[in-house]
């Protein structure tokens, strides 16, 4: 029938322009995108620096300040074991979704390092997926996240090919 091919086609016709739309979405976000003269090497970045993975740092305002991160970037977290009473102990979670990074609810959340893995070189993360991804302390039942700045999200580039 004439009507479902055409509504048929229409919603093919939406699929394309909303992958399109976001394909191009992060070259507008990003001036280097997509790289020119050359493949991007994937850097490793320590989360906050030399400031390592604590409480009471702003990790919003770090992911801010360090610029755009691309596919197949590593972020390291460094945080040390807790190997007596005056350390105070951390992980990593990811989170599922904006609304539980806002909230730190950290149902659905998956942990990615325990409170032992932040040690020696630190826990290290490759971004393998074009998706935000909402990282957060969840040591606390979430406090660290709710009242220490312990999260952020990014969302890695994709990496242009060669010119
Ligand atoms: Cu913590």
């Amino acid at each position: 029938m004439p009507t479902e091919d055409m509504g048929g086609f229409t919603f093919a016709q939406g699929l394309i322009l909303i992958v399109t739309a976001s394909m191009f979405a992060p070259s507008m976000a990003n001036k280097d995108w997509p790289h020119k003269g050359g493949s991007h090497h994937p850097n490793k970045i320590i989360v906050g620096g030399s400031e390592g993975w604590r409480f009471n740092f702003s990790y919003t305002d770090w992911a801010i300040k360090n610029g755009p991160v691309y596919l197949n970037d590593t972020l390291v977290f460094k945080y040390d074991p807790p190997t007596d009473n005056t350390t105070i102990p951390h992980n990593v979670y990811l989170l599922p979704n904006h609304w539980s990074f806002l909230n730190c609810n950290f149902t659905g959340a998956q942990i990615l390092a325990d409170v032992t893995q932040g040690g020696g070189d630190g826990f290290a993360f490759v971004l393998k997926e074009w998706k935000p991804h909402y990282f957060a302390c969840g040591v606390h039942d979430g406090a660290h996240c709710s009242f220490g700045q312990m999260k952020f999200f990014v969302v890695p580039f994709p990496v242009g090919s060669n010119d």
